[in-house]
């Protein structure tokens, strides 16, 4: 499945070892993280924000599914989710940590289906049993979400 991982960036990156630990190991099930420099600790653009917009943009438009980690608040990684639910129609799945005080624009919208991690570990065993799970819809299906 190829995926979309979204995580804080310019919103902080304390959690950036956690990003990396989820994104390897839906690669090592076998997935294809288009957003995999999210979860690189040493992250260094040299894009200009409008190249790593567009680029971002063209990756989300090619994904089956978005996974984000909403633990803290990125206004880009809040873009993302309204991008890739209302206007591409591509599945959502939120995490947060236990105690994030996370937004009630995600944690009211049903749509962006939120859970929430004690650790690392259950955070990286639900990701991967989401992926067997989900049942992704065509193309000529998607776009079409109510609130
Ligand atoms: O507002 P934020 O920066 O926290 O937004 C993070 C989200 O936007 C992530 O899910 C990314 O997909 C996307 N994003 C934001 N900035 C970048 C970036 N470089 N490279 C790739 N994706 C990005 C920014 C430069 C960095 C070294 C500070």
């Amino acid at each position: 499945m190829r995926i979309y991982f979204a995580g804080s960036i310019r919103g902080g990156r304390q959690y950036a070892d956690v990003y990396a630990e989820v994104v390897k190991n839906m690669q090592l099930a076998g997935h294809t993280v288009l957003s995999e420099h999210v979860g690189n600790p040493e992250l260094k653009e040299t894009l200009s924000n409008r190249k790593i917009f567009m680029r971002d943009i063209e990756w989300l438009s090619q994904a089956d599914v978005v996974i984000a980690d909403v633990s803290l608040p990125s206004l880009g990684v809040g873009f993302e989710l309204a991008y890739a639910a209302y206007e591409l129609g591509i599945p959502v799945f939120c995490f947060a940590q236990a105690s994030a005080n996370v937004s009630a624009m995600i944690t009211g919208n049903s749509l962006l289906n939120l859970s929430r991690y004690e650790i690392t570990f259950d955070y990286v065993e639900s990701v991967l049993s989401l992926l067997q799970e989900i049942d992704i819809p065509d193309e000529d299906e998607r776009g079409d979400n109510g609130f």
